[in-house]
């Protein structure tokens, strides 16, 4: 990896991906590219960003080309709710817009990275310890353009020997920035409402147990699994990977733990409740393990506190816009 395009870079994984590559791989050989004119000031003073809509074809090559680009991050997607709401864009985006990735890496021989989700299990997986290769039946839009997605990219690699790696993520918690638009999205907003509520209305059930990782695990599975000696990687892609599981019930009792009387409620969403009750509650991730030498760092306990401090001291600093005259 030398030139490097991160796709979404302002999305929740994106903005915190592009800071860790351009600290390894140096900030002008990190192209972030997102749909946002004006991203956060730290994406856009760190290094290169550009505006890229991923369905243009033309405009994501003309950028792989100018910037010498070698390996693509493909991060950018409509993540499962919002999906649900607008089936024809989640078409469009994740699969029209990966399809173009994989012609861009096809033509300029650039490796890419995917990221695949729990989303792409379904009704009739087995949903505790869910296997490496298992039913993948997914009966939500979100869930068909990952495994689909999974597949495309095993296709460019067998048929053109395009380099595609990528995992199966679970629910990702980060207090940078907020994700935009999941089922897994409860086990973020909780942390914002503790802190400024004292209490939080949830849109899944008490009990619906989902797997979940901290964002700086996530940030180092990307990296480890993208710098593996491709010749041990018998499966390439769409690795199971996990951190934690617990329900919305197990994460307020710890949260409280530090701020006690933190309340939770619950105003189920029947959408996002039953997009969650399609999805695993936890997946065995032992392929990743055995072949690259996964592990994660955080589990629930450590989560939760390195959330609540970070977060605290996030939401103490007075935004750059208050001091703006109005
Ligand atoms: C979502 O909830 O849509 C995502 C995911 C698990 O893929 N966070």
């Amino acid at each position: 990896m030398k030139r490097i395009l991160i796709t979404g870079a302002t999305g929740q994984i994106g903005s915190e991906l592009t800071i860790v590559l351009r600290r390894t791989y140096g900030e002008a050989n990190v192209i972030a590219a997102g749909h946002r004119r004006q991203p956060d000031a730290d994406l856009l003073e760190s290094g290169p960003y550009c505006t890229i809509d991923v369905r243009d074809a033309e405009s994501l090559q003309q950028t792989v080309r100018e910037y010498g680009i070698d390996t693509i991050f493909h991060l950018a997607s409509v993540l499962s709710a919002v999906a649900e709401q607008k089936p024809q864009l989640a078409w469009e985006i994740n699969m029209g817009g990966l399809h173009k990735v994989l012609e861009a890496a096809r033509q300029f021989r650039c490796a890419v990275f995917f990221p695949s989700s729990i989303g792409a299990f379904g009704p009739g997986t087995p949903l505790e310890n869910t296997p490496q290769v298992t039913v993948q039946r997914p009966n939500t839009i979100y869930g068909i353009t990952k495994l689909a997605g999974e597949l495309l990219c095993d296709y460019y690699h067998h048929r053109f020997d395009v380099d595609i790696r990528g995992l199966r993520l679970p629910g990702l918690i980060s207090y940078k920035t907020l994700p935009g638009g999941g089922t897994t999205d409860y086990a973020v907003e909780i942390f914002y409402a503790a802190l400024t509520e004292g209490r939080y209305r949830c849109f899944l059930k008490a009990d619906t147990r989902l797997d979940m990782m901290y964002m700086p695990d996530a940030i180092r599975a990307v990296m480890i699994l993208m710098e593996a000696d491709g010749k041990k990687l018998i499966h390439r892609n769409a690795y199971n990977v996990t951190a934690m599981n617990f329900t919305p019930e197990e994460l307020a009792a710890q949260i409280c733990r530090s701020i006690s009387g933190f309340a939770i409620d619950y105003d189920v969403d029947p959408i996002r409740q039953a997009i969650a009750d399609s999805w695993p509650r936890y997946m065995d991730d032992s392929t990743a393990r055995a072949e690259w030498g996964w592990k994660p760092h955080y589990d629930l306990v450590g989560m939760t506190r390195e959330m609540l401090a970070r977060l605290a001291v996030m939401l103490a600093k007075p935004k750059e816009d208050d001091h703006a005259p109005r």
